[in-house]
């Protein structure tokens, strides 16, 4: 097996988000702790991947900051302007559910950066096809021009536009786990047929109002943008299920050059933001199925970049669980928060059922279900 390909900047904990606030009317405050989005979740996952001997088998790499003309094929010239006045200010909002530090607009561009290096490996390098990036701040709410819920600059739109632009790629996809819709990249994508955009997400969370698998995509985009979403509780067996339904169907018809994974481990059973049930099995069969449908239609070229993961005890374990998956092991490590297999539910098979009877007529290979 080749080598896996690993992105990190010891800078992306220098993105400070702060604490977490609950304020009354009256003026009174209760101080919570940290902000979920914060350093030490990119801290955990890096000593987990050392210590677990995983990291000695991966080839490193340090990213550069994302450029103006990088940035500038998904944001517009306001946005940016924005985000670098806002952090010179020192203003800790950046937008809504977006928290900030004097650096957080560097970090940004060193994550989007990120971004950008684990294309270039996965399409460049002699050897590496698949690569890891341990980014942040996270990107799928980030729209052209406004930053949303913890994310500054869309990391992945950034890395299929340069994969589409500078690498003259023709046909990309981008599968997002992350629990929440990933309404920026949907947006920027809209009218995209070269990018197809799946999104599989905790159904009426977040954001508000986004996320139906009505939203189908307009005029040459119309079928490429996919929602998948999902009830609460659905588990590792209900998104295995779900990816062999539509997510491998879909991504296999499409036959792209290259597959983007937006991977948030914020599906977990420990998550404080979700209510999904995903443990680290669940996660390492989600990135084993993505590795062999790349295997199978772009010469294993993959590229999963880190979104959300807000249990900080969790989190470590299950980006070690992605990894696996990715590298094909098992480490001897065992998880203190294992449960037993969850069954799939009614609801779930339900929920595919319905969105499997409004894609097909996009997908030849989506069966027309033939009762409800
Ligand atoms: C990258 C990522 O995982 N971001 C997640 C942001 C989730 N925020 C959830 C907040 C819960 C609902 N807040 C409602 C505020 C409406 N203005
Ligand atoms: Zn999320």
């Amino acid at each position: 097996m080749k080598p896996t390909g690993f992105v990190f900047h010891e800078d992306y904990l220098r993105h400070e988000t702060g604490d977490q606030v609950y304020s009354f009317k009256g003026g009174k405050t209760i101080n919570v702790g940290n902000e979920f989005e914060n350093p030490l979740r990119a801290q955990y996952i890096k000593e987990m991947l050392d210590k677990s001997g995983l990291l000695t088998k991966m080839k490193s790499f340090r990213p550069h900051p994302a450029s103006d003309t990088d940035l500038l094929r998904v944001h517009s010239q306001r946005h940016i302007v924005h985000l670098k006045e806002a952090c010179q200010k020192g203003d800790r909002i950046l937008g809504p559910e977006v928290y900030g530090c004097h650096v957080s607009e560097e970090i940004a561009r060193l994550s989007a950066g990120g971004a950008i290096k684990a294309v270039d490996i996965a399409m460049k390098d002699e050897e590496i096809r698949q690569v890891y990036a341990l980014i942040r701040p996270p990107g799928h709410h980030a729209s052209r021009d406004q930053a949303m819920g913890f994310c500054l600059y869309n990391n992945v739109a950034v890395a299929a536009r340069y994969a589409i632009d500078s690498l003259k790629l023709k046909r990309v996809a981008i599968l997002d786990w992350d629990v929440h819709h990933g309404n920026g990249t949907q947006d920027i994508f809209y009218h995209d047929n070269n990018v197809l955009f799946i999104s599989v997400h905790e159904a009426g969370y977040f954001p508000a109002n986004t996320g139906s698998v009505d939203e189908l995509g307009v005029s040459a985009g119309k079928g490429y943008n996919v929602n998948i979403p999902l009830p609460s509780g659905t588990g590792d067996a209900g998104y295995l299920y779900t990816f062999e339904r539509l997510v491998q169907p879909i991504i296999n018809e499409y036959q792209p050059e290259l597959l983007l994974v937006s991977a948030g481990q914020d599906p977990s059973g420990l998550d404080p933001l979700s209510r999904m049930m995903v443990m680290r099995p669940g996660f390492r069969s989600m990135a084993k199925a993505v590795r062999e449908l790349a295997d199978k239609i772009c010469d294993g070229r993959l590229v999963v970049l880190q979104e959300g993961g807000y249990s900080l005890p969790y989190l470590p374990i299950a980006t070690l669980g992605v990894i696996e998956g990715l590298m094909d092991c098992e480490v001897d490590f065992h998880d203190p928060h294992a449960i037993p297999n969850q069954p799939i539910t009614y609801d779930l098979v339900e929920a595919v059922t319905l969105c499997e009877k409004i894609l097909a007529p996009y997908w030849n290979s989506l069966c027309t279900p033939a009762h409800s």
